[in-house]
């Protein structure tokens, strides 16, 4: 399967390894542009020396239970970087749900739209039919900052699978075409440990929508439980975890850690 994504068409018959770029502020600095924008640029080309195919940049506003990142200030973060790197050879995806962030983002060069909301702010839908950028559809159960406090379902694999057929079926009357479309199940994002685990022993019925699955099970609490492991000790769970979605039939799995992932895939 070719994934159209903004002047790239990324071949599938291979799994793609997406590494995360985080622009956020560490807390030594004086809150300066300059030295957050040049650190994030060097930790994506080093991605990319790593075997990155994409580059997944975000300004921490999907966070679950992160504290929201107001506009101008997502958008002082993002925008620098995906300049920086428009150049690199591998296409730029923007992780936001803001519809201002992508319209921005895509101007500045990205190719991709990773929604976590999967396009159901009002005017993303119009904004990326407007554009040749590719999306990545989520699936999420509330919202990021409660959204862990109490998830229920009735059956998880169904839930996500109705989710994602529904925008599907949005996304594909705003004059999106399928070919600029991938679909992830969301893990973390409104589930416990028992609906993690089940939908990634079930990710062929998810699949069964027809389009590629793209993954993010890097270093989440998930992983955790399964190994009683701290978040910075998750490295090895988290290798294992992309080659079991690529095995269960992903096509793209999204990871801070690059160069394992490659290795092992
Ligand atoms: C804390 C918990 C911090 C979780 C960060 C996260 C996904 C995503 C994220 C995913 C897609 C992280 C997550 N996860 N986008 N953004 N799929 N498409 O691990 O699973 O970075 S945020």
């Amino acid at each position: 399967m070719i994934f159209n994504c903004g002047k790239f068409q990324l071949d599938l018959s291979q799994p793609r390894v997406m590494g995360i770029v985080n622009v956020t502020p560490d807390s030594f600095s004086d809150g300066g542009k300059f030295n957050t924008t040049e650190k994030a640029i060097e930790h994506a080309l080093q991605l990319v020396e790593e075997g990155a195919d994409i580059l997944d940049i975000g300004g921490e506003s999907t966070r679950p239970g992160a504290t929201p990142v107001p506009l101008d200030e997502e958008l002082n973060r993002v925008i620098p970087v995906i300049e920086g790197l428009r150049h690199v050879g591998v296409p730029l995806s923007i992780d936001t749900y803001k519809p201002q962030v992508m319209q921005a983002a895509i101007a500045a060069g990205a190719d991709i739209v990773n929604d976590v909301c999967a396009l159901r702010e009002p005017q993303a839908l119009e904004i990326v039919a407007a554009s040749q950028a590719g999306v990545c559809l989520m699936h999420m159960q509330g919202r990021p900052q409660t959204m862990q406090a109490n998830p229920e379902y009735d059956d998880v694999v169904k839930a996500v699978k109705d989710f994602l057929a529904e925008r599907l079926m949005a996304a594909e009357q705003a004059g999106i075409d399928r070919s600029r479309i991938v679909l992830d199940p969301g893990f973390g994002f409104g589930k416990r440990t028992a609906h993690n685990l089940s939908l990634l022993n079930h990710l062929n019925d998810i699949q069964a929508l027809g389009l590629p699955l793209l993954i993010g099970l890097s270093r989440k609490s998930v992983l955790g439980q399964v190994v009683g492991l701290s978040v910075d000790e998750r490295l090895h769970a988290s290798i294992a975890a992309s080659v079991i979605s690529v095995m269960k039939g992903a096509s793209i799995v999204r990871v801070h850690d690059v160069k394992p992932t490659v290795d092992a895939l």
